[in-house]
């Protein structure tokens, strides 16, 4: 049988992962994160597309051809959590379940960072775990699809 589609969208800066600011998100660069979820992918039998970009309109367009591809989408929308009502009619519209990943912490960070309009069309919401929220993420995503096709 194939594998579960799952996307791994990532948004602004976080091409820059490991460069800077690793008190904040680590040491890991984005290449060890895709490494790390095309791992676990492998071991929990899902396929992962992973992908990053600077942009919100390509993010939003990235989001509106899932409903057609994937079963499932972890997001981690960076900066545009906090900014974009776009984002989040997109995740909405997409019919499929979504898990909000953060590295850190944002509600131990600045107060702009405490709300996100992304989490309401998130099922779950994982932060301040590092970069092992996204390998989390796709553990949880399992269970939801399994439960989804048992229904
Ligand atoms: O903690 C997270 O994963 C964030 O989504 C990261 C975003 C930030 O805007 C959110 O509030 C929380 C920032 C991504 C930028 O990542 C960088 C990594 C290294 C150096 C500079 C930026």
């Amino acid at each position: 049988m194939e594998r579960p589609l799952i996307a791994v969208l990532n948004g602004p800066n976080l091409n820059m992962l490991g460069q800077r600011e690793p008190e904040i998100y680590g040491r890991a660069t984005l290449d060890d994160v895709e490494q790390l979820c095309l791992r676990t992918a492998e071991k929990l039998g899902l396929a992962v597309d992973f992908r990053q970009t600077n942009t919100e309109g390509e993010l939003i367009s990235w989001v509106q051809e899932c409903r057609k591809r994937a079963r499932g989408i972890v997001i981690n929308p960076a900066g545009y959590s906090h900014t974009s009502i776009a984002l989040l009619d997109a995740l909405l519209a997409s019919d499929l379940p979504v898990i909000e990943v953060h590295i850190s912490n944002i509600h131990r960070r600045e107060p702009f960072r405490h709300h996100s309009y992304v989490s309401r069309a998130a099922t779950g919401v994982i932060c301040g775990l590092g970069v092992g929220g996204y390998s989390l993420a796709l553990q949880a995503m399992t269970d939801l699809i399994a439960n989804e096709d048992n229904r």
